[in-house]
């Protein structure tokens, strides 16, 4: 029966960032190129999406646990199988800016996520007053607390889909290929998740 069981290459990414940013939105608009209607997520949610890298195809498989405080500080558990970060910024909501970038700094402070690139979406582009990529860019200071990993910033708006197909391209280029023996069995991190999400 092994045999059957595709081999093609797996990665793993983690979409993160304040509860309603836009994380649940941005997955289900890659997913089914629809705007469905987001409750705020208390689990997780888990996609699996095709692409081509290095004229392979490849399976990218994007986990949205949850951007509500009781779910933070299960975030570390995913770290180490995490081949990119994906952070979702409302970049509307000038208030949360501070409380973002706090919790981007101590994502990427993680010993686990070391190198790990790292796509800021510049989400909510839709809304006026919202900042430019640029703008995010300095305020989060990425230059700096970026060093030593790849990272982009990605304008979008993850209800209209502007910018979707542009971050989705973006984060294949940037993930490294996992080796065979780091794949990661994704029953058990479900499991997983599930009997830490009840508490
Ligand atoms: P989260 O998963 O990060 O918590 P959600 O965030 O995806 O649940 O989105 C939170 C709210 O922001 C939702 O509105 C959703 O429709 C809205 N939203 C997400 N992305 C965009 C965007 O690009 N532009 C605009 N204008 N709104 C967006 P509701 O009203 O359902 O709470
Ligand atoms: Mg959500």
């Amino acid at each position: 029966m092994g045999h059957l069981v595709s081999k093609q290459p797996e990665v793993q990414v983690l979409l993160l960032g304040l509860d309603n940013a836009g994380k649940s939105t941005f997955l289900y608009k890659l997913k089914h190129n629809a705007c469905v209607t987001t409750v705020p997520t208390i689990g997780f949610n888990v996609e699996m999406l095709d692409a081509r890298k290095s004229r392979k195809n490849i399976s990218v498989t994007l986990w949205d646990v949850g951007g509500q405080g009781l779910m933070r500080p299960h975030w570390q558990d995913f770290h180490q199988n995490t081949a990119a970060v994906v952070f979702v910024v409302d970049s509307a909501d000038t208030e949360r800016l501070q409380e973002a970038r706090t919790e981007l700094d101590t994502t990427l402070r993680s010993d686990q996520l070391r190198g790990r690139p790292l796509l800021l979406l510049a989400n909510k582009q839709d809304v006026s007053g919202a900042l430019t990529a640029t703008e995010l860019k300095d305020t989060f200071n990425l230059r700096k607390v970026c060093s030593g990993r790849d990272w982009f910033v990605q304008p979008c708006s993850a209800s209209t889909g502007f910018g979707v197909e542009e971050a989705f391209k973006r984060l294949v280029q940037m993930v490294k290929l996992p080796s065979e023996a780091g794949a990661v069995n994704i029953k058990e991190t479900v499991h997983y998740l599930r009997s830490n999400s009840k508490h």
